[in-house]
């Protein structure tokens, strides 16, 4: 009875411990959802390259984007956001391969999941196109692209992910515009970055617990040290089977 209760007792520290370091980074984008600027009701408000709004600052080819109320409508389109207010990437008749992006710290050889929200609306003898393209780069490199061709004259929400190992304590994500020319409408919204398959990782180091030595380890002090080691050797592990999955957007 005694080694059960030592054993309940280490692994009850296992799950602190992991408990911690999955909830540590949690998201960190600053205004994903594009509600900290508020544009009048039913209207929207442009940015331009190298301008900033709130967390993010435009990039990319010269041009502009804009935030879009929720209730905006035009020509019979009707633009609802994800929730409330989104970001148009083709912004006021831009239509560039114009974005945005933002730095965010990270914890290096980390695995995080970036997902967010693409809109589009199906308008094919109008200004606004019928498919709305989005692509995302990590420190530059390109990660994933997503196309959303669902929605009709209503705007249809679709959402996509894509997973990265981070490789400083800080990283950069930047969304770009990839539609064609003549298309005026590309929504963005509810942007988000969490550790990647986080209760997977909870559970697999869960299992490497009794691979360890309790009764050696609690008698020779090195009980937390030996923890960590383990936990983190399995984490180095995890992150480079993560890293061959790069680039798989969820739907
Ligand atoms: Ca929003
Ligand atoms: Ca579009």
């Amino acid at each position: 009875m005694r080694r059960l209760a030592g054993r309940v007792g280490i692994l009850a520290v296992v799950l602190a411990l992991s408990f911690v370091a999955l909830t540590a980074q949690a998201d960190s984008i600053v205004n994903g959802g594009f509600e900290a600027i508020v544009v009048p009701e039913g209207s929207f408000q442009t940015f331009n390259l190298g301008e900033m709004l709130m967390g993010w600052t435009v990039v990319g080819s010269p041009g502009n984007v804009a935030i879009v109320s929720g209730s905006y409508t035009q020509a019979g389109i009707v633009f609802p956001g994800e929730e409330g207010q989104w970001l148009d990437l083709t912004g006021d008749g831009s239509n560039r391969q114009t974005g945005i992006e933002q730095t965010v710290d990270t914890a290096p050889g980390t695995v995080y999941t970036l997902s967010y929200s693409v809109g589009n609306v199906v308008d094919p003898n109008g200004l606004f196109g019928t498919t709305s393209t989005i692509d995302v780069f990590i420190d530059g490199n390109f990660l994933l692209e997503s196309t959303n061709s669902g929605g009709g004259t209503t705007q249809a929400w679709d959402r996509y992910s894509g997973s990265f190992v981070a490789n400083g304590s800080s990283t950069t994500i930047r969304f770009l515009n990839g539609d064609p020319l003549f298309d005026n409408s590309n929504g963005l919204d509810d942007i988000r970055l969490t550790h990647a398959s986080s209760l997977t990782l909870a559970e697999a180091r869960f299992n490497q617990v009794p691979e360890l030595s309790p009764s050696f380890l609690l008698t020779s002090g090195l009980l937390a040290f030996a923890l960590l080691n383990a936990i983190n050797g399995y984490a180095f592990r995890f992150n480079d089977q993560q890293s061959a999955s790069l680039r798989l957007p969820l739907k």
